[in-house]
């Protein structure tokens, strides 16, 4: 039994849990920076603590702080939203040690996915398909330029700890490695203190598709079927949609198949989401595995009816999933866009400030997962996104109807916001068609421009 959980995070997400624990009977306690005082996630929580200045690595990320806490509110459990401290397994490993639930995979897991190098090693062996490339970490400029040959032009080095684009160079040709393997490697040791690198082919203009997938601690897997996140901007993602109109029923089987494959193979156990990258001609190779839930789960729960934090919580009381994988069922078709304080015209540069008016819509099929009010300030200290608004119809063009619908009663005063860009996006032949990759914003940058 899971009676009181602290959560460590806050906006949108730490709302989102909270909500949960409220609907569950559970007790929920907010931890806050002196920047969020006055912020949703403090006002809502049954407790709030204060845990520091802004900063983060002064308070969200400070885990003896969080811990203390944790056992000062008698919290049984931590919910670590995503980000901060969401995939830090010494974190989870600390959690372990003070007796305190950490609502996710165990540390050892979570370090094992972490290292992608390790986690790639694993799908070897679990005949999961991964992108063709080392088979170890590479230990010199040399060797790597000799695999690199053997694996075929253009490749693209990787960071064994990054992820999000970090310590990341692509190699067209031989003349380019050294100088791409040197630049990757010292981004490397200077973002992670660690410059274990892996190569594998550079796959070009493929879908970025995740698989949801849930485990219970009794070793049952099951999926919910995937998200289409092709549609982003340096490694931000924008628009997140379910189910991907790029998978027939029999590849969504394959690729599901292959994810709960993944997730057992690593002795998974949570949510968890199993990336993949998907070529125009159907192969498809694991990326990576994200051990927390994600920004975008909702367009899962729109499709499914599931609720994935409640989801979260129980599996991590010790019960079993509430359903089997012939009982998951996909309806309609759900789509979610990122509403950032961001200028558009001004290459997205963040835009803090304070809300001055506010209107959000609503009807059926329209969501909104939001931690903001009018008269709100958005703080210059954190992730710029304010909002997610998510519509679920009963197929992609009554979806994308809808959302922009939705978009077009959106005011928030006072800062800007990305609205009107992502409303052109949903505009986009190409994006009605279906015509998407992760190239897609680049590819059309001429044409959104957001005047
Ligand atoms: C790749 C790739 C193409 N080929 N790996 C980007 C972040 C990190 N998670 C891995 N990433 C990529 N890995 C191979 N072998 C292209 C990307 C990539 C990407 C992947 C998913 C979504 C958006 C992306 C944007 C740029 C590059």
């Amino acid at each position: 039994m899971i009676k009181k959980i602290l959560i460590a995070n806050r906006g949108e997400i730490a709302v989102r849990i909270i909500r949960a624990c409220r609907e569950m009977g559970i007790e929920s306690v907010a931890i806050y920076s002196e920047a969020d005082r006055d912020a949703l996630h403090t006002q809502l929580a049954d407790e709030a603590i204060c845990i520091g200045p802004a900063p983060a690595n002064k308070s969200y990320l400070c885990m003896d702080k969080i811990l203390s806490a944790t056992l000062l509110s008698g919290a049984d459990a931590i919910h670590p939203g995503f980000g901060f401290l969401s995939e830090n397994s010494k974190f989870a490993s600390l959690c372990e040690k003070c007796g305190i639930i950490f609502i996710g995979p165990s540390a050892k897991v979570i370090e094992r996915l972490g290292n992608k190098q390790e986690a790639r090693k694993t799908m070897m062996k679990a005949n999961v398909p991964v992108i063709p490339g080392s088979k170890e970490a590479i230990k010199s400029v040399e060797e790597g330029c000799l695999i690199a040959k053997e694996v075929g032009y253009p490749v693209i080095i990787k960071a064994a700890l990054g992820g999000g684009g970090k310590g990341m160079r692509e190699a067209w040709q031989e003349a380019d490695f050294e100088k791409a393997f040197l630049a990757a490697a010292k981004e490397a040791k200077n973002a992670f203190g660690d410059d274990t690198m892996y190569i594998e082919h550079f796959v070009e203009n493929p879908r970025h598709i995740e698989f949801q997938i849930v485990a219970d601690q009794f070793g049952n897997v099951i999926h919910l079927g995937e998200r289409d996140c092709s549609i982003q901007r340096n490694h931000q993602k924008m628009i997140e949609e379910s189910p991907s109109i790029a998978l027939s029923e029999q590849l969504r089987k394959k690729m599901g198949e292959a994810a709960v494959q993944a997730a057992k193979a690593s002795g998974y156990e949570n949510v968890g989401t199993i990336e993949f990258l998907l070529e125009k001609n159907e192969s498809f190779y694991f990326m990576e595995m994200n051990t927390r839930i994600q920004v975008e789960h909702p367009v899962t729960e729109c499709v499914t009816g599931m609720d994935l934090v409640k989801e979260q919580i129980r599996i991590a009381a010790g019960e079993k999933l509430s359903l089997t994988q012939e009982e998951v069922e996909i309806k309609g078709h759900s789509i979610e866009c990122r509403i950032n304080a961001e200028n558009p015209t001004l290459n997205f540069a963040p835009s803090p400030g304070i809300i001055k008016e506010l209107h959000l819509p609503g009807g059926k099929g329209v969501r909104i997962d939001s931690a903001i009010y009018s008269g709100c300030e958005i703080s210059p200290y954190y992730d710029s996104m304010v909002a997610k608004l998510i519509v679920h119809g009963t197929n992609r063009k009554e979806a994308i109807t809808k959302m922009k619908s939705a978009l077009g009663e959106v005011i928030i005063n006072g800062i800007s916001t990305n609205v009107d860009y992502q409303y052109e996006i949903l505009e986009n032949k190409d994006f009605n068609l279906g015509n998407i990759d992760i190239g897609f914003i680049e590819k059309h940058k001429g044409e959104i421009v957001c005047s």
